[in-house]
Protein backbone atom coordinates (compact mmCIF):
# COMPACT_ATOMS: atom_id res chain seq x y z
CA UNK A 1 0.00 0.00 0.00
CA UNK A 2 1.22 3.64 -0.80
CA UNK A 3 0.80 6.26 1.35
CA UNK A 4 1.25 10.03 -0.35
CA UNK A 5 1.44 13.26 2.01
CA UNK A 6 -0.47 15.70 -0.36
CA UNK A 7 -0.98 19.58 0.50
CA UNK A 8 0.06 20.20 3.96
CA UNK A 9 -2.62 18.42 5.66
CA UNK A 10 -3.80 15.36 4.07
CA UNK A 11 -2.68 12.09 2.79
CA UNK A 12 -4.03 9.84 0.25
CA UNK A 13 -3.71 5.58 0.93
CA UNK A 14 -3.89 3.95 -2.77
CA UNK A 15 -2.53 0.72 -3.80
CA UNK A 16 -2.07 -0.79 -7.61
CA UNK A 17 -4.49 -3.32 -9.21
CA UNK A 18 -3.00 -5.19 -12.25
CA UNK A 19 -5.45 -6.30 -15.30
CA UNK A 20 -4.17 -8.60 -18.09
CA UNK A 21 -4.58 -7.75 -21.85
CA UNK A 22 -3.96 -11.04 -23.33
CA UNK A 23 -3.46 -12.00 -26.69
CA UNK A 24 -6.18 -14.54 -27.95
CA UNK A 25 -3.96 -15.58 -30.73
CA UNK A 26 -1.09 -17.33 -28.53
CA UNK A 27 -3.20 -19.13 -26.13
CA UNK A 28 -4.63 -16.06 -24.25
CA UNK A 29 -1.08 -15.72 -22.98
CA UNK A 30 -0.47 -12.10 -21.00
CA UNK A 31 0.55 -9.65 -23.60
CA UNK A 32 1.06 -6.77 -20.84
CA UNK A 33 -0.70 -6.12 -17.33
CA UNK A 34 -2.34 -2.43 -17.25
CA UNK A 35 -1.41 -1.40 -13.70
CA UNK A 36 -4.34 0.52 -12.36
CA UNK A 37 -4.39 3.00 -9.61
CA UNK A 38 -7.10 1.55 -6.34
CA UNK A 39 -8.01 2.78 -3.04
CA UNK A 40 -7.39 0.98 -0.14
CA UNK A 41 -10.44 -0.70 0.12
CA UNK A 42 -10.65 -1.27 -3.92
CA UNK A 43 -12.32 2.09 -4.42
CA UNK A 44 -11.97 2.94 -8.10
CA UNK A 45 -9.19 5.42 -9.48
CA UNK A 46 -12.11 8.38 -9.47
CA UNK A 47 -11.83 7.76 -6.05
CA UNK A 48 -8.73 8.01 -5.01
CA UNK A 49 -8.06 11.54 -7.19
CA UNK A 50 -11.09 13.00 -5.60
CA UNK A 51 -8.53 12.98 -2.68
CA UNK A 52 -6.16 14.37 -4.50
CA UNK A 53 -6.02 18.24 -4.85
CA UNK A 54 -5.41 19.94 -7.85
CA UNK A 55 -2.25 21.45 -7.21
CA UNK A 56 -0.57 17.86 -6.37
CA UNK A 57 -2.46 15.79 -9.36
CA UNK A 58 0.89 15.50 -11.65
CA UNK A 59 3.70 14.07 -8.46
CA UNK A 60 0.70 11.74 -7.23
CA UNK A 61 0.27 10.34 -10.86
CA UNK A 62 4.10 10.29 -10.60
CA UNK A 63 4.21 8.38 -7.48
CA UNK A 64 1.47 6.11 -8.63
CA UNK A 65 3.69 4.62 -11.81
CA UNK A 66 6.23 4.24 -9.38
CA UNK A 67 4.67 2.31 -7.01
CA UNK A 68 2.97 0.00 -10.00
CA UNK A 69 6.93 -0.54 -10.94
CA UNK A 70 8.22 -1.00 -7.73
CA UNK A 71 4.87 -3.39 -6.83
CA UNK A 72 5.61 -5.27 -10.10
CA UNK A 73 9.18 -5.55 -9.88
CA UNK A 74 8.49 -7.12 -6.16
CA UNK A 75 5.80 -9.68 -6.76
CA UNK A 76 8.11 -10.93 -9.68
CA UNK A 77 5.79 -9.58 -12.78
CA UNK A 78 7.73 -10.02 -15.54
CA UNK A 79 5.11 -9.23 -18.57
CA UNK A 80 4.89 -5.69 -20.20
CA UNK A 81 3.47 -3.56 -17.91
CA UNK A 82 1.10 -0.75 -19.66
CA UNK A 83 1.55 2.44 -17.31
CA UNK A 84 -1.40 5.19 -17.78
CA UNK A 85 -0.13 8.78 -17.94
CA UNK A 86 -1.96 12.41 -18.86
CA UNK A 87 -0.63 13.58 -22.12
CA UNK A 88 -0.39 16.67 -19.89
CA UNK A 89 1.63 14.84 -17.57
CA UNK A 90 4.01 13.36 -20.51
CA UNK A 91 5.80 16.35 -21.16
CA UNK A 92 6.03 17.54 -17.56
CA UNK A 93 9.87 17.64 -16.22
CA UNK A 94 9.72 16.90 -13.03
CA UNK A 95 7.10 14.19 -12.37
CA UNK A 96 6.61 13.13 -16.10
CA UNK A 97 7.57 10.52 -18.46
CA UNK A 98 11.31 10.74 -17.48
CA UNK A 99 10.93 10.28 -13.78
CA UNK A 100 8.97 7.40 -14.80
CA UNK A 101 11.61 6.09 -16.81
CA UNK A 102 14.56 6.59 -14.31
CA UNK A 103 12.14 4.77 -11.62
CA UNK A 104 12.18 1.35 -14.21
CA UNK A 105 16.08 2.08 -14.68
CA UNK A 106 16.50 1.99 -10.58
CA UNK A 107 14.79 -1.23 -10.63
CA UNK A 108 16.17 -2.60 -13.48
CA UNK A 109 13.52 -2.83 -15.72
CA UNK A 110 13.68 -2.52 -19.57
CA UNK A 111 12.23 0.41 -21.26
CA UNK A 112 11.12 -1.61 -24.29
CA UNK A 113 8.86 -3.59 -21.76
CA UNK A 114 6.76 -0.40 -20.69
CA UNK A 115 3.84 1.21 -22.87
CA UNK A 116 2.26 4.75 -22.02
CA UNK A 117 -1.32 4.83 -22.38
CA UNK A 118 -1.87 8.30 -23.24
CA UNK A 119 -5.31 9.40 -21.20
CA UNK A 120 -6.76 12.82 -21.92
CA UNK A 121 -9.99 14.21 -20.60
CA UNK A 122 -9.00 17.83 -21.94
CA UNK A 123 -8.05 18.85 -25.49
CA UNK A 124 -4.32 19.38 -25.96
CA UNK A 125 -3.18 22.45 -26.38
CA UNK A 126 0.24 22.12 -28.31
CA UNK A 127 -0.04 18.42 -30.17
CA UNK A 128 3.68 19.66 -31.97
CA UNK A 129 5.16 19.66 -28.15
CA UNK A 130 3.97 16.65 -27.23
CA UNK A 131 5.10 14.71 -30.43
CA UNK A 132 8.46 15.95 -29.96
CA UNK A 133 8.71 14.58 -26.62
CA UNK A 134 6.84 11.14 -27.35
CA UNK A 135 9.48 10.87 -30.35
CA UNK A 136 12.34 11.51 -28.10
CA UNK A 137 11.21 8.57 -25.66
CA UNK A 138 10.99 6.15 -28.55
CA UNK A 139 14.36 6.29 -28.91
CA UNK A 140 14.69 4.51 -25.84
CA UNK A 141 12.02 1.73 -27.38
CA UNK A 142 9.24 3.10 -24.76
CA UNK A 143 5.95 1.91 -26.66
CA UNK A 144 2.64 4.87 -26.69
CA UNK A 145 -0.62 3.49 -26.01
CA UNK A 146 -3.89 6.01 -27.17
CA UNK A 147 -6.26 4.74 -24.58
CA UNK A 148 -10.21 4.85 -24.85
CA UNK A 149 -9.74 5.82 -28.26
CA UNK A 150 -13.22 6.44 -30.12
CA UNK A 151 -14.24 9.02 -26.24
CA UNK A 152 -13.74 12.13 -25.71
CA UNK A 153 -10.59 13.88 -26.99
CA UNK A 154 -8.85 10.72 -27.44
CA UNK A 155 -9.76 10.70 -31.61
CA UNK A 156 -8.46 11.14 -35.07
CA UNK A 157 -6.56 14.04 -34.59
CA UNK A 158 -4.24 12.37 -32.16
CA UNK A 159 -3.85 8.99 -34.20
CA UNK A 160 -2.88 10.99 -36.96
CA UNK A 161 -0.42 13.41 -35.11
CA UNK A 162 0.70 10.59 -32.93
CA UNK A 163 1.09 7.45 -34.65
CA UNK A 164 1.17 5.16 -31.44
CA UNK A 165 2.37 1.62 -31.21
CA UNK A 166 -1.23 0.73 -29.76
CA UNK A 167 -4.66 2.18 -29.93
CA UNK A 168 -6.93 0.93 -27.18
CA UNK A 169 -10.56 1.11 -28.34
CA UNK A 170 -13.12 2.08 -26.06
CA UNK A 171 -15.72 0.09 -24.18
CA UNK A 172 -18.08 2.13 -25.50
CA UNK A 173 -17.24 0.61 -28.99
CA UNK A 174 -16.94 -2.41 -27.86
CA UNK A 175 -20.18 -3.34 -26.41
CA UNK A 176 -22.66 -4.96 -28.11
CA UNK A 177 -20.38 -4.85 -31.14
CA UNK A 178 -22.52 -8.20 -32.10
CA UNK A 179 -25.48 -6.99 -32.49
CA UNK A 180 -24.28 -3.32 -34.01
CA UNK A 181 -22.98 -3.34 -37.74
CA UNK A 182 -22.15 0.57 -37.54
CA UNK A 183 -19.56 -0.51 -34.47
CA UNK A 184 -18.21 -3.22 -36.37
CA UNK A 185 -17.83 -1.04 -39.80
CA UNK A 186 -16.11 1.58 -37.66
CA UNK A 187 -13.70 -1.01 -36.21
CA UNK A 188 -13.18 -2.05 -39.48
CA UNK A 189 -12.51 1.00 -40.73
CA UNK A 190 -9.67 1.91 -37.86
CA UNK A 191 -8.23 -1.37 -38.31
CA UNK A 192 -7.64 -0.28 -41.97
CA UNK A 193 -5.79 2.79 -41.13
CA UNK A 194 -3.97 1.17 -37.94
CA UNK A 195 -2.46 -1.63 -40.77
CA UNK A 196 -1.20 1.43 -42.81
CA UNK A 197 1.37 2.58 -40.50
CA UNK A 198 2.11 -1.04 -37.89
CA UNK A 199 -0.02 -0.04 -35.24
CA UNK A 200 -1.88 -2.58 -32.63
CA UNK A 201 -5.08 -2.45 -31.78
CA UNK A 202 -6.87 -3.74 -27.99
CA UNK A 203 -10.04 -3.95 -27.77
CA UNK A 204 -10.98 -2.74 -23.97
CA UNK A 205 -13.85 -3.89 -21.99
CA UNK A 206 -14.74 -7.41 -23.56
CA UNK A 207 -17.53 -8.92 -21.19
CA UNK A 208 -18.89 -11.61 -23.61
CA UNK A 209 -18.56 -14.27 -25.78
CA UNK A 210 -20.57 -13.00 -28.49
CA UNK A 211 -18.42 -9.47 -28.28
CA UNK A 212 -15.00 -12.23 -27.96
CA UNK A 213 -16.00 -13.76 -30.82
CA UNK A 214 -17.28 -10.48 -33.32
CA UNK A 215 -14.03 -9.08 -32.60
CA UNK A 216 -12.14 -12.04 -33.30
CA UNK A 217 -13.85 -12.56 -36.39
CA UNK A 218 -13.09 -8.47 -37.28
CA UNK A 219 -9.12 -10.09 -36.64
CA UNK A 220 -8.58 -8.53 -33.04
CA UNK A 221 -6.30 -10.55 -31.56
CA UNK A 222 -5.68 -8.46 -27.99
CA UNK A 223 -8.74 -7.85 -25.56
CA UNK A 224 -9.03 -6.73 -22.15
CA UNK A 225 -11.77 -7.22 -20.11
CA UNK A 226 -13.93 -8.87 -17.85
CA UNK A 227 -14.05 -12.31 -19.83
CA UNK A 228 -10.55 -12.79 -19.03
CA UNK A 229 -9.78 -11.17 -15.89
CA UNK A 230 -10.56 -8.38 -13.33
CA UNK A 231 -8.24 -6.23 -11.78
CA UNK A 232 -6.56 -7.50 -9.21
CA UNK A 233 -3.88 -6.79 -6.69
CA UNK A 234 -0.22 -8.40 -7.43
CA UNK A 235 -0.58 -10.51 -4.45
CA UNK A 236 -3.89 -12.11 -5.55
CA UNK A 237 -2.86 -12.14 -8.92
CA UNK A 238 -0.01 -14.46 -8.17
CA UNK A 239 -2.83 -16.80 -6.36
CA UNK A 240 -4.84 -16.92 -8.80
CA UNK A 241 -3.26 -17.07 -11.93
CA UNK A 242 -4.23 -20.53 -12.98
CA UNK A 243 -7.80 -19.19 -12.81
CA UNK A 244 -6.91 -16.17 -14.68
CA UNK A 245 -5.26 -18.13 -17.53
CA UNK A 246 -7.61 -20.71 -17.57
CA UNK A 247 -10.95 -18.57 -17.83
CA UNK A 248 -8.76 -16.69 -21.37
CA UNK A 249 -8.32 -20.55 -22.64
CA UNK A 250 -12.28 -21.06 -22.21
CA UNK A 251 -12.83 -17.66 -24.34
CA UNK A 252 -9.96 -18.59 -26.51
CA UNK A 253 -11.32 -22.02 -27.30
CA UNK A 254 -14.83 -20.45 -27.85
CA UNK A 255 -15.17 -20.12 -31.42
CA1 LIG B 1 -5.97 2.78 -19.54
Amino acid sequence: MGVVEVGTTSEVEFTTAYQPIVDTSANGTVFAYEALIRGPNGEGADWVFGNVPVADALAFDERCRSHALSTAFAFGIRERLSLNISARAICHRRHGLYATLRTASQLGLRADDLIFEMTEHDPIPDIEKLGRWISAARGRKVKFAMDDFGAGYAGLNMLLSLRPEIIKLDMALVRNVNTDRTRQALIKGIIDACSTFGCLIVAEGVETQDEFSTLSMLGITLMQGYLFARPELARSLIATSGLVFKAEREAVASP
